[in-house]
């Protein structure tokens, strides 16, 4: 099949997603071309059936911004009509589906016809798409897809009673790629961050409000207090400076690392002994997936999609969001029990191992197949 992928290039969770599941179906020998304002981060060497498309918006001294969905639909109809692809698989509802929607109906009047698919990744709908300034092109949108799929059960529901939509919405989680993600041995690696054997506690997002990231510095405050441990902070966005801040008022700053945006994210992991996500709302966090993946416990809010991938007691806990005193009671016991540590890290791997992408990624292809045949034999009825 030759697919069309629209992403954000950058850092986030769905850009992730997408780059992964593209690369996965080159591999298995589909054409992949991408398509996005910038080289999506995962996307870091050449690969074999791999295409990437730019979309560069023109400047014009008229324009305050410079209207990118107008480029995104120009470069959709350019690529997916030059390249001949067979579906476009838009990753983030906003503006991605209203975008391809616009390009389908512009090829469909020269008489080129093609499926879309839209998979919700979570703040696409949860946060920016409820917004009464979006709501309703981000439903029409998303109703008028050929396939839609969300990455969590939670996802599906609120997609259905938040914004009302009505078309069918299949759930395909969120996956992990064990080449990457496993137990490394960075012994020399942890001996730099931890030189007299603290126990390193991990957190990655991109700092946003949502992320709650404050609540990993307060716990840490408290955990620091009876484990000595070290913390890792692993990405960036709006509310770093807040973060850093936070570090000098509680006195923590040579036991707090802020280590900005990494590459090599499983070498930090590696390295780690927990991995908290205290956010307020997360579709799925697969920053958590990610850790468990590296045979890592998760301490975790309750919220979202947190439950379908963390298992209170088993792979780590869960605690109500804003619950200080319970995350880091938690973190506590599970620092300072060995055997118990060690089986929340092998109960981590067994459930990671549910989300294998050699497991999810044909329930892509075959979602794929299902949506084409539909397509088709809806057009050929219309053609009748
Ligand atoms: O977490 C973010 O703010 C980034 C966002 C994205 O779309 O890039 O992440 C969302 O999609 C990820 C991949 O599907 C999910 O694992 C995250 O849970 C989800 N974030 C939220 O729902 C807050």
């Amino acid at each position: 099949m030759k697919i069309g992928v629209v992403c954000y290039p950058t850092y986030g969770g769905s850009g992730v997603v997408a780059t992964e599941i593209g690369l996965g179906l080159a591999r298995n020998g589909h054409e992949i071309h991408f398509i996005t304002n910038a080289r999506p981060a995962r996307l870091t060497s050449f690969a074999e059936n791999v295409f990437l498309h730019e979309v560069k918006p023109i400047d014009y001294p008229l324009f305050e911004y410079s209207p990118y969905e107008t480029s995104l639909a120009s470069k959709l109809v350019d690529v997916i009509k030059h390249e001949r692809l067979d579906l476009l698989h838009v990753h983030y509802a906003i503006p991605h589906a209203a975008v391809a929607y616009m390009a389908k109906q512009i090829l469909a009047s020269q008489g080129i016809h093609i499926p879309i698919v839209t998979t919700l990744h979570g703040t696409d709908i949860t946060i920016v798409g409820i917004d009464g300034s979006f709501a309703p092109v981000v439903k029409f949108s998303i109703d008028q897809s050929d396939g839609v799929t969300a990455v969590s059960d939670f996802l599906k529901k609120e997609t259905r009673e938040k914004l009302g939509v009505v078309n069918d919405i299949r759930v395909i989680y969120n996956f992990i790629d064990f080449e990457r993600f496993k137990k490394l041995n960075k012994d020399h690696f942890k001996k730099a961050i931890a030189p007299d054997g603290e126990k390193i506690i991990a957190h990655t997002s991109n700092f946003r409000k949502v992320k709650r990231a404050e609540d990993v510095i307060l716990a840490f405050e408290k955990i620091y207090k009876k484990v000595p441990s070290k913390l890792l902070m692993i990405g960036d966005g709006p509310e770093r400076s807040k973060l850093e801040n936070l570090c000098r008022q509680i006195g923590l700053c040579d036991e707090i690392r802020f280590l900005g945006k990494q590459n090599a994210v499983e070498e930090l992991l590696a390295i780690s002994d927990l991995f908290m996500l205290p956010s307020s709302n997360e579709s799925f966090g697969l920053a958590a997936l990610e850790a468990m993946a590296c045979q890592i416990p998760v301490v975790s809010t309750n919220v979202g999609g947190i439950p379908e991938v963390n298992i209170h007691g088993k792979t780590g806990f869960m605690c109500e969001v804003g619950d200080i005193d319970a995350m880091a009671s938690h973190a506590i016991s599970l620092l300072s029990n060995p055997e118990m540590h060690e089986q929340f890290c092998h109960n981590a791997l067994t459930r990671a191992s549910e989300f294998d992408i050699d497991q999810i990624l044909p329930q892509y292809e075959a979602y794929y197949e299902e949506v084409l045949q539909k397509f088709k034999s809806k057009n050929l009825a219309l053609a009748n």
